[in-house]
């Protein structure tokens, strides 16, 4: 009897692809990008490591041969590569990033909340259901952009809708630049129709609202890691937080996975360039209009608004638009001025503490 031995042989490659397994570093992500970034002598004194879970007192990070808890460094997120100082491990730098995902954090401060860093793919989750939104993708959407990061709008329950091409096709109406994916979130099927995005190397994130599918799609992705996932009541289709911490969980072979919480509200700030990538067409007339400060709203000389009396722009199209672009100038704005009352107060700081040791 002979043995069939190929399935321990490497698939022949394909003409361009490298047949050299990827390193553990490159496994988790690492790729030139960052590897331009630090010397040979630096690489060797303080290793890279990527953060792959966020806790309230520190971070876990993983490296070559490396696998251990840190201390929170300011400013720094789930995603993000470190060059880790070994004795003073809150200290370590934090290299420039690919991409960052952000928000304005909840609350009255308006301050940056950090979502993600160094994601490459967002998977933007509805499920085809109440939960179906188009302002609220288009948020998601607008905020990817701006972190330059490609969105994917992922649909799941296409088993418990009777008509999901309905939800397709809306999600289709969004933009031409972002593909649309209808799943079944449980079983085998993410791991067929997400590979596009999924290669190894690659970080993938899943966003969107708590109950629409996040965890199941990082357990099908990961071949069952048991995240948990809950129950959601099919009448109101509101689901319960689950997941608490955000963690990347990288897999062996295959891509690196980030589940977040569901997050109740994605406000925008700083995604002037997010907005205009993903109403280009708007973004482009209003660069017609007579004002430069034109809102579109009445204002005489508005090429927005006549492309809208023609037919051509979808009223409730430009009325999100609207909305968008002033919640973004508020949140920005005031942040500004947040960040300009800030250095005012520490330079009076520094000019008290002069006085103090004259
Ligand atoms: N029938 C069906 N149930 C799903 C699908 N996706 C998620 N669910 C269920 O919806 C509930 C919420 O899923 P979960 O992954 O926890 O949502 P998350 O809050 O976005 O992480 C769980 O009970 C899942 O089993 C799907 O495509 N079809
Ligand atoms: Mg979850
Ligand atoms: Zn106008």
């Amino acid at each position: 009897m002979t043995r069939d031995y190929s399935k321990f042989l490497r698939p022949p490659a394909k003409a361009g692809e490298s047949t050299r397994t990827p390193t553990i570093l490159e496994q988790l992500g690492w790729r030139p990008f960052f590897a331009q970034q630090i010397s040979t002598e630096e690489m060797e004194q303080t290793p890279p490591v990527r953060i792959v879970e966020v806790h309230r007192n520190g971070f876990n990070v993983l490296g070559n041969g490396i696998d251990t808890f840190i201390p929170p460094i300011l400013d720094a997120t789930v995603g993000d590569w470190l060059l880790l100082d070994r004795e003073a491990p809150g200290d370590s730098r934090v290299l420039e990033r690919k991409s960052v995902i952000k928000r304005r954090a909840p609350g009255s401060d308006r301050t940056i909340q950090l979502i993600a860093a160094n994601i490459d793919t967002a998977f933007i989750v509805s499920s085809c259901n109440q939960d179906f939104n188009v302002a609220r993708l288009e948020r998601y959407i607008a905020v990817a952009f701006e972190a330059e990061v490609s969105p994917v709008i992922v649909l799941t329950k296409s088993d418990l809708c009777e008509t999901p091409e309905q939800f397709v096709d809306a999600a289709r109406g969004i933009s031409d630049l972002v593909p649309v994916v209808v799943l079944d979130a449980r079983g085998d099927e993410p791991q067929q129709r997400l590979a596009e995005w999924c290669k190894p190397g690659q970080t993938v994130a899943f966003l969107g609202s708590s109950g629409v599918g996040k965890s199941t799609l990082t357990n099908a992705l990961s071949g069952n890691l048991s995240i948990e996932t809950q129950a959601i009541r099919e009448d109101d289709a509101k689901g319960r937080h689950t997941t608490t911490s955000r963690k990347l969980h990288v897999l062996p072979g295959r891509c690196a996975v980030l589940d977040t919480p569901g997050m109740r509200e994605l406000q925008l700030t700083d995604v002037e360039t997010g907005i205009a990538n993903l109403f280009s067409d708007l973004h482009e007339l209003s660069t017609q209009c007579r004002f430069n400060d034109c809102r579109h709203e009445s204002e005489p000389g508005c090429a927005v608004l006549q492309a809208v009396e023609a037919g051509e722009i979808e009223n409730l199209r430009l009325r999100r638009w609207r909305k968008l672009l002033a919640e973004d100038r508020f949140n920005t704005s005031s942040l500004e001025q947040r960040k300009a009352k800030d250095k005012a107060l520490g330079k009076l700081i520094r000019e008290v503490k002069k006085q103090g040791q004259r």
